[in-house]
């Protein structure tokens, strides 16, 4: 079964490409991570830095989660990221999305032992 800290790397690891301007990425990568099966997931955050280094956020400042729990951490460092966003007139089975590159601190979720990311929260 796929772990929480598998789904994570799943859904929001692309450390081997680097941010480019191709504006299919998202409708390309939404797809071949599996977030286009049953619905169209309406946001979702691509991160392009080594999972290492977006492994070692858990140690970085502590904050609280959107949900109030107490087990966020934003990266000290600004990051190189893409948001996929699903646009107004898509239907489903067909999941058409807006790609916009950013460079942002972002905010992740941690659990377990090891400590790791398990859910993207925000970028700011
Ligand atoms: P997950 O918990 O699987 O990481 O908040 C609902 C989902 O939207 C959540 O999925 C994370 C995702 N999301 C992003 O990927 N980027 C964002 O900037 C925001 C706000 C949410």
């Amino acid at each position: 079964k796929e772990s929480r800290a598998m789904k994570f790397q799943r859904q929001h690891m692309d450390p081997d490409s680097y941010p480019s301007n191709n504006p299919n990425y998202c409708n390309q990568m939404m797809r071949r991570r599996e977030m286009t099966k049953g619905s169209c997931k309406p946001v979702n955050t691509f991160i392009h830095e080594p999972i290492v280094d977006v492994q070692a956020v858990c140690l970085q400042g502590n904050v609280t989660c959107k949900n109030g729990q107490p087990n966020c951490h934003r990266s000290s460092s600004s990051m190189n990221i893409t948001d996929c966003r699903l646009t107004s007139g898509s239907k489903y089975p067909n999941c058409v999305y807006r790609t916009s590159q950013k460079e942002r601190h972002i905010i992740v979720a941690c659990e377990g032992n090891p400590y790791v990311p398990v859910h993207f929260d925000a970028s700011v």
